[in-house]
């Protein structure tokens, strides 16, 4: 394991703000040098949420570059493409400038992680910006609107995603299942990435996925009627209630009505139990209408509703605490149960601990008042970025740091457990 010197907590403080100068474009922050060279959706988000205390006019610049990529139908992409530098699939993969909803800069065609309406909570909470409210709220309607309708394939209140990246959590052992059924592709795309990552066979699975999509113009039919790929999934629609709350609190700041942001949250809420519940949160495979029965650490997406009953939200801290999750790792929190056969420590999002997830279920430990568990997140995630520095992820027993150096949300969200 790499050893750093000892930094205290000023020091990080200044190391993490450098490492978000350095990423910084001119008109977003990239995930990391080198391999993401363009602006990611919900990375922006979780960069907006640590800048808010330290750098709010980044902070604000971040959002503003990223809802330029938004789609006249609300749909906010998960990347806006930024500079020249090679990424793959680039522009050329999804072909955004032949879409008539597309904006002029060019992006992705898939979504991701609704977190910007908690970000923007997060901002306004830090700055008391309203101006700025008001300016951003309406793009942000319009992406919980698009979901809304043209996201909800299984009818029941829930957004489905419709591709592992749209999850956020690209090679989680959940999506598995529903990519082994799908057809045996042999494109032979490589990525330029660390070999850590997806199994080959899948990276083609999920270009050949992406590209059906694309071809069939981006259309909401499409998805519901034949995209073989659709999965409620916990995590990203816990994400979504969370967003929805915010943006009702905020409305009224804006002249807007509050109520139909509660309403979209409680059907979340509803729907989250109703579908994805069976002890835990499972994400539902809607092309079997089976629930997929891996534990990772997406099933604790929907404690980040403060209307979360108690008995669920017990049910998912014992098993967060168990020895099938932090309570047999060093660090928080492994991205798969350890006990699961798909469990890897080595592997991006099939073991490793991130700094996003353990913010995440730290705040929603702050939002259940469970105070010695939001310090165990805090400190445990501090730990490992004094050890090993802002990696991309890290070894959960051991805290090795893994994936790519000076990256951001690791740097941003460090900003916001320090203070
Ligand atoms: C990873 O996803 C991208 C595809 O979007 C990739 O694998 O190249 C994920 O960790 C995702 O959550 C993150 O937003 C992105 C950029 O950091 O990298």
């Amino acid at each position: 394991m790499e050893a750093r010197p000892a930094v205290d907590d000023a020091a990080l403080g200044r190391e993490a703000l450098s490492v978000l100068e350095a990423n910084w474009t001119g008109c977003a922050t990239v995930p990391a040098p080198g391999l993401y060279p363009h602006q990611w959706s919900w990375d922006s988000a979780f960069v907006v949420i640590g800048l808010a205390r330290h750098r709010p006019d980044r902070a604000r610049a971040e959002l503003l570059g990223l809802l330029q990529g938004q789609w006249a139908t609300g749909m906010l992409p998960h990347i806006v493409f930024r500079t020249p530098e090679a990424y793959f699939p680039g522009p050329s993969v999804w072909r955004s400038q032949d879409h008539e909803s597309a904006p002029p800069v060019l992006t992705s065609g898939l979504t991701a992680p609704p977190l910007h309406g908690l970000a923007l909570w997060w901002l306004y909470r830090h700055t008391g910006d309203v101006a700025f409210v008001r300016r951003v709220f309406p793009a942000i309607a319009a992406q919980h609107a698009y979901l809304a309708a043209a996201r909800d394939l299984g009818g029941g209140g829930l957004a489905a995603i419709v591709h592992p990246w749209e999850s956020g959590m690209d090679d989680s052992p959940s999506w598995d299942e529903p990519l082994a059924a799908l057809p045996e592709i042999r494109y032979g795309y490589r990525k330029l990435e660390p070999a850590e990552r997806h199994p080959d066979s899948d990276h083609d699975r999920y270009v050949w996925l992406a590209l059906r999509y694309r071809d069939a113009g981006y259309r909401a039919e499409y998805l519901r009627d034949e995209h073989p790929f659709a999965i409620e999934d916990p995590m990203f629609n816990g994400i979504w209630l969370a967003s929805c709350l915010a943006m009702a609190e905020l409305a009224p700041l804006t002249g807007a009505d509050g109520k139909p942001h509660a309403e979209q949250a409680e059907r979340i809420r509803h729907a989250l139990l109703e579908r994805l519940w069976d002890g835990f949160f499972y994400a539902r495979d809607l092309r079997t209408d089976r629930l997929i029965k891996v534990c990772t650490v997406g099933a604790f997406g929907p404690l980040l509703d403060p209307g979360l009953a108690s008995e669920h939200v017990s049910a998912a801290v014992d098993l967060l605490e168990s020895a099938r999750f932090m309570g047999a790792t060093g660090y928080p929190v492994p991205s798969c149960e350890i006990r699961a056969a798909t469990f890897d420590r080595t592997r991006y999002w099939r073991g490793p601990s991130w700094v996003n997830t353990n913010w995440l279920l730290r705040h929603a430990a702050t939002v259940h008042a469970l105070e010695p568990l939001g310090r165990q997140l805090a400190n445990g995630t501090l730990r490992l970025v004094r050890q090993a520095g802002f990696r991309e992820c890290f070894d959960p027993f051991d805290g090795s740091g893994r994936g790519c150096r000076d990256f951001s949300w690791s740097a941003a969200l460090t900003l916001d457990l320090l203070a």
